[in-house]
């Protein structure tokens, strides 16, 4: 399905195709196509500086996603909790300065889904191995609740797990390929989502990147 997100009939010529998700929720299929190759470079220079990691969870169990971060603040996991904080615990340095790509194409996939003046403060990278999972879960430790997420997929595709504002609400399952942006926001910010799995190839060194970018602060 296409839809009209701009509100004119240029606009919705010239998007790419759209997937809704639920109420302020899309799949804006390939928008990062055209960037992947500067995307990865800039990853890598981040985690060159702030290399990945895999945090506890607040139970003690250690998470099969490894991830860094990214911007003025970093998604931090440990014995004490989840949280956003400036430094990263492991170096107890700032964490490094969010790429100027990253950030533009943030405020682009924001706009394009409709929210405008998107400032993201935070971008995790994860990292996802072929037996690495996310749980279903809220992202509901950022302070501004009324900004959406911004999550762009890389490298090897996943199955995304979309549900409801219940945990026991029943989930979709939607393909992620690299390039595909979702972007979420108003009566869904809440809504329940994990990785099922990843999908694999022949190249055993393959892994799945993805940014997500919110405003933590
Ligand atoms: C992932 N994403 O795609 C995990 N959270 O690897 C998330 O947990 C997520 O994609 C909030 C909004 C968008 C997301
Ligand atoms: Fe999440």
């Amino acid at each position: 399905m296409t839809l009209d997100l701009f509100g004119n009939d240029d606009a919705r010529h010239d998007s790419p195709q759209t997937d809704e998700l639920g109420p302020g929720a899309f799949v804006l299929r390939g928008f990062a196509q055209p960037q992947l190759t500067t995307l990865q470079a800039d990853i890598d220079a981040v985690i060159a500086q702030a290399p990945l990691r895999h945090w506890l969870t607040p139970g003690g169990k250690r998470m099969s996603v490894a991830m860094t971060n990214c911007g003025e603040v970093g998604w931090i996991s440990d014995r004490m909790g989840y949280r956003y904080g400036a430094h990263d615990p492991l170096s107890r340095q700032p964490w490094p300065s969010m790429p100027a790509s990253f950030e533009v194409l943030a405020q682009h996939a924001a706009e394009a889904a409709g929210y405008r003046d998107f400032r993201p403060d935070a971008c995790l990278i994860n990292r996802y191995a072929l037996d690495a999972r996310l749980t279903l879960h809220q992202d509901r430790d950022e302070r501004e609740l009324g900004a959406p997420i911004v999550s762009v997929s890389l490298g090897l595709p996943a199955i995304f797990l979309w549900g409801g504002l219940q945990r026991s609400d029943r989930t979709r399952r939607v393909r992620l390929a690299p390039g595909d942006v979702v972007v979420w926001g108003g009566p869904s910010r809440l809504a329940y989502h994990g990785i099922a799995s990843v999908e694999g190839s022949f190249d055993a060194q393959a892994v799945r990147y993805n940014l997500t970018f919110r405003q933590a602060r």
